[in-house]
């Protein structure tokens, strides 16, 4: 087999964002595009030459086509072997744990995680490090700048493999080996969670219902919930990976899991609820009656680490992304433990899992997971709340009020701007960025600006340094907003406005939520002239 050198030129806007390189899908079908960006990554990083690296996807619109071509990309640049998730299919999750069991240089993850999939959705690759984690900055930036003089990309000239066998392949110099996408994934679980307590959970009738979104984790919510832990065939939903999704969003909130929000406020409501995204890092948990938050989620997990297995030996700290609320920071406080706030994306906690610092970690997004792996984690998340379940055997709705009682409660919605105007969004963050130092003082309906920054994170272990994470605007009364842009989008800008009241009151915290948060988002768009600098009167998703 012959490997060509192909001329290519560089295309613009090859710089990854929050979680990988996201763009249409018809951008990606360009030729030349996917080469250019895969041969970056071979470009920008020294000696993968003779490693072993992992590949596979979340199954969506044009992934098995770009496994192809990696596939002989990577056999061209002198990879040594490739682990590749049987069909093309490892959640991203499963992937992180791959390349960490089998000691992989890193990875190529294929996933626009919960954006829209088909002809004309999204499609994304991230590059993940040998920690299983994905790529720090420094990394990403080199691909960039690679994707900026790029002249030539090699490529093997062979034709497709069979990505369904089990047979190890070879491709020129190249061998592939096939995983099963879910066994390693699943022995890791049980390492970590009761299974047979969660079984005797199941055993006694409790009742459940996993929406996989015809996204990835539907295979992996099969063997493990249904099949290991013996919960009723039925209990997930939606369980076969399709490539758009059923034309829905794999985005697990309620508004597109929304019928699974309808059935668990419902009568005929089950005990539990969950989903997870298109690539399974992300979870939704709703009780019977009782949606909870994120935010509250990982408060929650922190607050019974001790109740799990994986996790009896207690938390070395907690870490969470800035905009996530700071219910978590009051379990650590509890649990006289450090907690860390980071930027936005999983690949901020990476040196902290690294280093031991951090043992859980979460974003306001849904994501939760652990020193586990180096993503999050949405089935994780799912078996963390069963065993806890099965532990307490107590409803959802009453750990979660419990929690509030001991803790406060922190009110928290998010409210989206999407596909406004890039323009006008990076103005308004500018222009927030100038008036910053004069809002301290600033007083409306009883809220008095204490603080206001742009968020700049500082690595404690490497010393690097982020800048421009987010605008944060902290009160008095301990209530915050924050305003970034969304780094996952690809049409226009997406503005993220974060509303969070802290109320310690139990006999308050009855309150609707977006009812509690109205007084903020007055003042947010106030603040940020959101209206007037978006032309919207109202955020086109609330979460
Ligand atoms: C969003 C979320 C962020 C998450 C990222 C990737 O980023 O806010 O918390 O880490 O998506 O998640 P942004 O920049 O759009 O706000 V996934 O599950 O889409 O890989
Ligand atoms: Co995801």
């Amino acid at each position: 087999m012959q490997t060509l050198t192909v001329s290519t030129v560089p295309f613009d806007g090859q710089r990854p964002g929050t979680s990988g390189l996201r763009k249409k899908v018809a951008l990606f079908r360009q030729a030349h595009y996917l080469e250019n960006f895969i041969q970056s990554i071979f470009d920008s990083l020294p000696g993968f030459e003779g490693q072993t690296l992992v590949v596979g996807g979340d199954g969506r619109f044009y992934n098995r086509e770009a496994i192809q071509t990696i596939l002989k990309i990577a056999a061209a640049n002198g990879v040594k072997q490739v682990l590749l998730g049987r069909g093309g299919l490892l959640s991203t999750p499963a992937a992180s744990y791959v390349i960490r069991k089998h000691g992989a240089f890193g990875g190529i993850v294929l996933s626009a995680s919960h954006n829209p999939g088909g002809p004309d959705g999204d499609f994304g690759i991230k590059y993940n490090v040998s920690n299983g984690g994905p790529a720090p900055e420094a990394v990403t930036e080199a691909i960039y700048a690679c994707t900026r003089k790029i002249e030539r990309y090699r490529i093997l000239d062979a034709p497709d493999v069979c990505l369904d066998g089990n047979a190890a392949l070879r491709l020129g110099n190249m061998t592939i080996e096939m995983l099963d996408p879910v066994s390693d994934y699943q022995s890791l679980m049980e390492t970590l969670f009761d299974f047979d307590k969660i079984r005797a959970l199941f055993a006694s009738g409790f009742s459940t219902r996993y929406d996989a979104m015809s996204a990835v984790t539907g295979p992996y919510a099969q063997a493990i919930i249904e099949g290991a832990l013996g919960a009723p065939d039925g209990t997930v939903l939606n369980a076969t990976p399709l490539p758009d999704f059923g034309g829905h969003h794999p985005d697990p909130n309620l508004i597109h899991a929304r019928s699974l929000y309808e059935l668990m406020m419902s009568e005929q409501a089950p005990a539990f609820g969950a989903a997870s995204d298109g690539d399974g890092d992300r979870n939704l948990i709703i009780g019977k009656g009782m949606f909870v938050t994120p935010s509250d989620s990982l408060a929650i997990l922190c607050a019974h680490a001790h109740l799990v297995p994986g996790y009896r030996a207690g938390l070395a700290g907690i870490a969470r992304s800035m905009p996530t609320s700071r219910a978590a920071d009051r379990v650590a406080e509890r649990l006289g433990v450090p907690c860390f706030e980071t930027p936005t994306g999983w690949k901020f906690f990476g040196n902290l899992l690294d280093a031991g610092m951090v043992t859980i970690c979460g974003e306001e997004s849904a994501g939760t997971g652990s020193n586990h792996i180096r993503e999050k984690d949405g089935l994780w998340a799912v078996l963390f709340w069963l065993n806890l379940l099965a532990e307490r055997r107590l409803s959802v709705l009453d750990i979660v009020r419990e929690h509030w009682r001991q803790h406060g409660r922190h009110f928290y919605a998010r409210h989206d701007y999407e596909e406004i105007d890039a323009d006008a969004a990076t103005e308004l963050i500018t222009r927030l960025r100038t008036i910053l130092v004069g809002l301290p003082g600033r007083e409306r309906n009883g809220y008095r600006i204490v603080m206001a920054d742009d968020f700049a994170y500082t690595d404690p272990i490497d010393g690097s340094v982020s800048r421009h994470q987010g605008i944060r605007i902290l009160f008095q009364n301990d209530s915050r907003i924050v305003f970034r842009l969304s780094g996952t989008g690809t049409a226009g800008a997406t503005l993220r406005v974060y509303l969070e009241r802290y109320e310690p009151n139990p006999a308050l915290h009855g309150v609707d939520i977006h009812a509690a948060v109205a007084d903020l988002g007055k003042i947010a768009d106030e603040i940020g002239e959101v209206q007037l600098r978006t032309g919207r009167s109202a955020p086109s998703v609330v979460t």
